[in-house]
């Protein structure tokens, strides 16, 4: 079979046979700050290479982190293209990368935030076009955050999640990620509404390994594609052995 450039990208990023994915997301300091993750070594490079030697599918992180990451390790990256800080309470992503930046910097696949029904959201909407037509251009697969922000309702709510996830597939992203909503049978109503995209969730707040495990079970057993991992892997201190445990749930033996 003759693929495209951008189905070859796809393919790097998620096993093109059982349509399975271990990401890694390390965006989080550019949106929550240092002082929040006090005690990690937040060095992009160390984390890289827990990516690296765990075999993930690819590692999400900002372009300024995968400059640094690219001259020493060789694995796919995803940069994120949208960003803000917790500095602000104002609930809006703003574009700070482009794909051509992204592509220059090696990435396999670019990623967006949209907080959806957030007072900004069509802001965000109007960006994420903007996203998706410099993708096409350059044949870059995109994975859509679709992270609720609804006024009077919790962010992993399973109704809204619902919405932001089919929201994604509806306006062509590749990939959907999303908060997880609690439990598979929620989260499997998140899946086959978005049915047409491969759907991932975020790994969410610190908890216990046998939590975590569970939770990865859980995620996979609701019919999604994988995980986008973060805190749970890079924030303890047994990281590598702890993401082992998570490719084997997700990918057995087959990646
Ligand atoms: P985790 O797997 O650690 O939950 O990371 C997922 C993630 O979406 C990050 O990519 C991002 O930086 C962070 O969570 C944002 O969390 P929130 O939207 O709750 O502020």
């Amino acid at each position: 079979m003759i693929f495209n450039k951008k189905q070859r990208r796809l393919n790097r990023i998620i096993n093109p046979k059982t349509k399975r994915t271990l990401l890694m997301a390390f965006d989080h300091v550019v949106e929550h700050g240092p002082v929040e993750y006090e005690g990690i070594d937040l060095d992009p490079l160390r984390i890289a290479r827990i990516a690296h030697d765990g075999k993930v599918n690819g590692l999400i992180v900002h372009s300024g982190a995968a400059r640094y990451i690219r001259k020493h390790i060789n694995l796919p990256l995803i940069i994120k293209l949208t960003g803000k800080t917790s500095l602000t309470p104002k609930e809006f992503q703003a574009v700070v990368t482009t794909v051509k930046e992204a592509e220059y910097l090696g990435a396999t696949a670019v990623a967006a935030t949209v907080y959806v029904g957030s007072e900004y959201e069509d802001r965000m909407l109007e960006n994420l076009s903007e996203i998706k037509r410099q993708c096409s251009e350059r044949k870059m697969p995109l994975i859509g955050f679709m992270y609720p922000r609804v006024k009077g309702k919790k962010k992993d709510d399973p109704n809204v999640v619902r919405y932001a996830a089919r929201l994604g597939a509806e306006l062509g992203v590749d990939i959907v990620k999303t908060y997880y909503t609690g439990s598979k049978e929620t989260f499997s109503k998140v899946v086959l509404d978005a049915n047409f995209v491969p759907v991932l969730s975020a790994g969410g707040e610190m908890k216990d390994e046998i939590e975590f495990f569970q939770l990865v079970r859980d995620v996979m057993a609701s019919g999604a594609s994988g995980m986008a991992v973060g805190r749970n892997v890079w924030g303890k201190g047994n990281a590598s052995s702890i993401l082992n445990e998570v490719r084997k749930i997700i990918h057995g033996d087959s990646r």
